[in-house]
């Protein structure tokens, strides 16, 4: 696509957002990560009523890898309404046989760890061999992400440019699980278009690392030297689920101090449980502003990946992620259908009451909410 490309007439009204700003909500607008784009819009008032894409034109056009029905078909996705839902999922069902073939890469570290810049190196690196790189941001601690999609835009400048490359925001809004299932299937998506390498940034703390574990193969803790373990917020958990530690900026007057906390965490790496059957887990150092190492993690991950095929482990991991993907839609479902239930909501408050003062014992409680529920 060029900066001349003009909006086909059959591009669904809601689509206008992308091209109006560079910078979009992850659920509403979209973007396919080109800034130029804003040069093509057309005044969104003026912008007739157009034609919905059918299922087919947006099948086709993420299989034909066609950056304008990719950004649509996961605007659909991550629609909140129940028409976008069920056409949302048709096109994935006939989207998922041309899924799976890619290496997804979760990162995460600290903000200001340096992820961005880190992702925009590794990812201009991948480009340059041939590869196609989409990246995508999962926020589940916040509901509005405008303020980290606008830092990473600005800090993913030349990624953004690059046409071998796809740069997502996080969907906005939604509980926890929204934003999960979005973002899984955002990435399935990505891989119908024929990205290859799918990386994943983390944005927001708390439970973000535990939810982008959950959805890639390899997972790659960013440090920096000196901050401190508990100004890092690094716990001996999240250490657990990396696949690599990198530490960051191991440049100019930190390089020395970059090495031996490389040193430093290899040591207690030895007293980890592994991430990965299999897999030893080591840390190593990069520059993300030079360059020097992204080379040599991006052979740890390809090693990585040949290794953990061959055990097996690998399509284990993704046949467990898939299946947890399908119990946490089921909890999903039951505990919003539970708490939107009227004959709950009629005893609720009466329950709280009384098993905060102690007149009914909180499990007496929860059976008393879930026989309404049942319609006991
Ligand atoms: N010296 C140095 N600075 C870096 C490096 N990587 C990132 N930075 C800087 O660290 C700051 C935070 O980077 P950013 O990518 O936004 O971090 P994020 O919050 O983890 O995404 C920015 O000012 C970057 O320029 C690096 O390898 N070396
Ligand atoms: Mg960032």
């Amino acid at each position: 696509m060029t900066k001349k490309h003009h909006k086909p007439d059959w591009v669904p009204e809601n689509a206008g957002k992308e091209f109006t700003t560079s910078v979009m909500s992850g659920v509403e607008g979209g973007h396919d990560g080109i800034p130029g784009q804003a040069s093509v819009a057309v005044p969104r008032k003026h912008t007739p009523r157009r034609r919905r894409l059918t299922v087919d034109e947006y099948v086709a056009g993420v299989l034909a890898g066609d950056r304008n029905a990719l950004g649509q078909a996961i605007t659909l996705v991550e629609s909140n309404s129940q028409a976008h839902f069920d056409m949302g999922q048709e096109v994935l069902r006939q989207l998922i046989p041309h899924t799976g073939n890619s290496i997804r890469i979760g990162i995460t570290g600290v903000p200001g760890a340096g992820k961005s810049t880190f992702i925009e190196a590794l990812g201009l690196h991948l480009c340059e061999q041939g590869h196609k790189v989409a990246v995508l941001a999962v926020d589940p601690s916040s509901t509005v992400t405008r303020g980290s999609i606008l830092g990473d835009k600005t800090r993913m400048e030349l990624l953004s440019r690059d046409l071998r490359a796809f740069i997502r925001p996080s969907p906005s809004s939604g509980t926890l699980g929204g934003v999960t299932r979005k973002s899984r299937e955002t990435i399935l998506v990505c891989e119908a278009a024929g990205f290859d390498v799918i990386l994943v940034e983390t944005v927001g703390v708390g439970q973000s690392e535990t939810t982008v574990r959950s959805m890639v193969d390899f997972f790659l803790l960013l440090m920096i030297a000196g901050a401190g373990d508990e100004l890092q917020g690094i716990k001996k958990g999240i250490m657990e689920l990396a696949d690599a530690l990198l530490v960051n900026k191991a440049d100019g007057d930190n390089k020395i101090r970059a090495n031996a906390a490389k040193a430093d965490y290899n040591r207690a790496l030895h007293y980890l449980a592994p991430a990965t059957e299999g897999w030893r887990t080591k840390a190593y150092t990069c520059s993300s502003l030079n360059g020097e190492g992204i080379d040599a993690i991006w052979k740890v991950i390809s090693d990585f990946r040949q290794q953990i095929t061959a055990s097996g482990a690998f399509e284990k991991r993704r046949q467990r992620q898939t299946l947890d993907w399908v119990y946490s839609m089921v909890e999903e479902h039951l505990r919003t259908s539970f708490f939107n239930h009227a004959g709950v909501g009629s005893i609720r408050a009466d329950i709280e009451e009384a098993v905060v003062n102690g007149h009914i014992p909180p499990t007496v409680a929860a059976q008393q909410l879930i026989h309404k529920y049942e319609g006991h």
